[in-house]
């Protein structure tokens, strides 16, 4: 069976110069490169249509998040030029709101820091245009998902895990999971979310944490020793009636495909047993032994293991792409997969 994928060039505008860690300044790992290598071995493997996104109401994002967040992002750039004219540079926070007051302040910096969560993620003057254009891939593809399609990837870029409600960071802006889970859930779907980013979900696990749909289970490194630190723990299982819907997997750095595919069938079990209508997955691919910013050890042959072992759910199924940085390979890793779950579906 073949699968439909999602695309929209529109993530070029978004191409921050450096993020900061370790004490220096570094060139973005998260870069246009990364999307327009996915697509090139997509198109080369031939598996399916790809389609360009379609444009969609700001009222499809504010499911999901703030609408003064939204506006933020829309004018964040143009306040920092104002601010430092010339040649501006990107624009990073520096100091943050670690107790909110209730309004953001009004200086953009103060701004920035309101909303941000780390230093790793540059706002430009083309970064409100792609982190839309990828929530729209992501909307365009559930739309795909109800109407029928089986198997559906919303190559989206930039990524959207670790956006929540009203904060960016760790790459993200817009929640296009969250924003597609919305969708599908507002045209009545049960859904389960199913986070394979070598990070852990944070944003979307803090943007469901007191609902029972979706489903939010996640494989990710033990958050005591890397990103995002603050949340990823198995004690978190979520609140009220989402008590129990959320699902954590932390798993030890070094952790390569043996131990990982046992954490998987277990997630898939958990799934497979709330019986969803659509299955969702973050798709990240920065669980290789050959990323630049992880520390997992999966090797090439694992993406199509893990794409057979996602075929034991045998439902609609959309992917939507999050991290994945090993530019050489990521190409290769992302078709593995679905040639591996296509392979081992019946539908
Ligand atoms: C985004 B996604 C590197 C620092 C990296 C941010 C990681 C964001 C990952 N030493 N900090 O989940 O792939
Ligand atoms: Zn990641």
């Amino acid at each position: 069976m073949p699968m439909l994928t999602v695309y929209s060039d529109a993530h070029n505008h978004h191409q921050g110069r450096g993020e900061l860690f370790g004490g220096g300044f570094h060139p973005c790992v998260e870069r246009p490169e990364r999307a327009t290598t996915v697509l090139a071995h997509l198109q080369e493997a031939d598996l399916g249509p790809i389609v360009t996104a379609d444009r969609w109401p700001l009222s499809a994002l504010y499911r999901v998040h703030d609408p003064a967040y939204i506006a933020f992002l829309q004018t964040a750039y143009a306040d920092w030029q104002r601010k430092y004219p010339g040649d501006s540079g990107d624009a990073l926070p520096y100091t943050f709101a670690l107790e909110r007051a209730s309004q953001p302040p009004r200086d953009i910096e103060g701004r920035l820091g309101y909303y941000a969560s780390d230093v790793s993620t540059p706002i430009m003057g083309g970064t409100w245009p792609s982190a839309r254009a990828a929530a729209e891939v992501a909307l365009t593809a559930q739309q795909h998902v109800q109407e029928g399609v089986q198997t559906v990837f919303a190559l989206c870029r930039p990524p959207g895990h670790h956006a929540s409600h009203d904060r960016y960071g760790g790459y993200c802006f817009l929640n296009n999971a969250a924003i597609a889970t919305r969708a599908l859930i507002a045209a009545g779907a049960k859904v389960a979310i199913l986070d394979v980013d070598y990070h852990h979900g944070n944003g979307t696990q803090a943007l469901f944490w007191t609902d029972a749909n979706p489903l939010f289970v996640s494989l990710h490194v033990d958050p005591t020793a890397d990103f995002p630190y603050f949340s990823g723990t198995a004690a978190e299982r979520g609140a009220e009636a989402g008590e129990g819907a959320t699902y954590n997997l932390p798993l030890l750095p070094g952790t390569g495909w043996a131990r990982y595919a046992r954490a998987l069938d277990e997630a898939l079990t958990v799934i497979t047993d709330a019986v969803p209508d659509v299955l969702l997955v973050s798709l990240g691919l920065d669980t290789a032994a050959n990323d630049p910013i992880a520390t997992f050890r999966l090797r090439d042959d694992d993406y199509h293991h893990l794409g057979a072992h996602l075929a034991r759910f045998d439902g609609p199924t959309l992917f939507v792409l999050e991290g994945g940085y090993a530019l050489s390979s990521l190409g290769t890793y992302v078709t593995d997969v679905f040639l591996g779950f296509l392979s081992n579906r019946s539908r």
